[in-house]
C-alpha cells in the first residue's frame, strides 16, 4: 500500500454531519492524548493534516480523511478527565451515534504501550467484540520504550486487551517504526472488501 496523498474531508459534531463513505473506512480511536491524530499524520507524511496538542481533549469532533483507498475517521479521544459533565455526555453521544453505524470496516484501537489499559478502554473493546467489528491494536509511543521491552509491552498489551500478539502493532509517531505493518493492515481490509464487492 503506497499513500499518495491524503486530504482533510470534513468534520462531524453530530450524526447528521456523518459521512457516508464510498471505500473502506477504518475508525481511529483511543484515549484522550494517546496519538491518534499524530497516527493520522505519520500515516499520511504529513505533519500538519490532522492537528495534535499536547493537551488531552484536542479533537473534539470526528474528522474524516480521504487517503485514496480508504477513508480514516479520527475520533474525539475518551477518559479525558478536564472537560465539564456535559461536554463529556456530548462526547460520549457522538462515539454511540458513530459506533452504532454499519459503515465502519476496521478500528484502530490505540493505547499507549507504556500503560495498562484504562476502565474505558477495556469498554471499548468490550463493545467492538459485541458488535463484531474487526479491530487492530495500535500500541503508541514505542520510541519512550527500550527497543528491548518493546516486545514484552506488545504481549502485555495484547494480553490486556484479550486478543493475540499478531494483533497488535507497536508504533512510533516519531521514528515510524510500525508504519508498514500498519499500511499491510490497511492493504488487507481494502483487499477484502474488493474482492467481496466482486463476489456481489
Ligand atoms: N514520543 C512520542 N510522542 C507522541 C507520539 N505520538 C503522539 N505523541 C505526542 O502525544 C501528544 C498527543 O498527540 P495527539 O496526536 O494530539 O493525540 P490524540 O490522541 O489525537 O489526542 P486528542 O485529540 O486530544 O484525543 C502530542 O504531544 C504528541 O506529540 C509518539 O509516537 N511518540
Ligand atoms: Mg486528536
Amino acid at each position: 500500500m503506497i499513500i499518495r496523498e491524503a486530504k482533510f474531508i470534513t468534520s462531524a459534531a453530530d450524526k447528521k454531519g456523518f459521512v457516508r463513505p464510498d471505500k473502506p473506512m477504518i475508525a481511529v480511536c483511543g484515549k484522550s492524548n494517546v496519538g491518534k491524530s499524530s497516527f493520522i499524520n505519520m500515516l499520511a507524511n504529513r505533519n500538519k493534516l490532522a492537528r495534535t496538542s499536547a493537551e488531552p481533549g484536542r479533537t473534539r469532533l470526528v474528522n474524516y480523511f480521504d487517503f485514496g483507498e480508504f477513508i480514516l475517521a479520527d475520533l474525539p479521544g475518551y477518559g479525558f478527565a478536564k472537560v465539564s459533565k456535559a461536554e463529556k455526555e456530548k462526547w460520549a453521544h457522538l462515539l454511540d451515534d458513530f459506533f452504532a453505524q454499519d459503515t465502519i470496516s476496521h478500528v484502530f484501537a490505540l493505547a499507549d504501550i507504556r500503560h495498562e489499559p484504562t476502565a474505558d478502554d477495556l469498554l471499548m473493546i468490550r463493545y467492538l467484540y459485541t458488535v463484531r467489528l474487526p479491530f487492530t491494536v495500535i500500541a503508541t509511543k514505542a520510541d519512550k520504550l527500550a527497543k528491548t521491552r518493546v516486545k514484552e509491552a506488545v504481549r502485555r498489551v495484547a494480553a490486556a486487551f484479550c486478543t493475540g500478539e499478531g494483533n497488535v502493532i507497536a508504533v512510533s509517531n516519531e521514528t515510524r517504526r510500525g508504519k508498514e505493518e500498519v499500511l499491510g493492515v490497511l492493504d488487507a481490509i481494502v483487499n477484502a472488501e474488493k474482492s467481496a464487492a466482486e463476489e456481489l
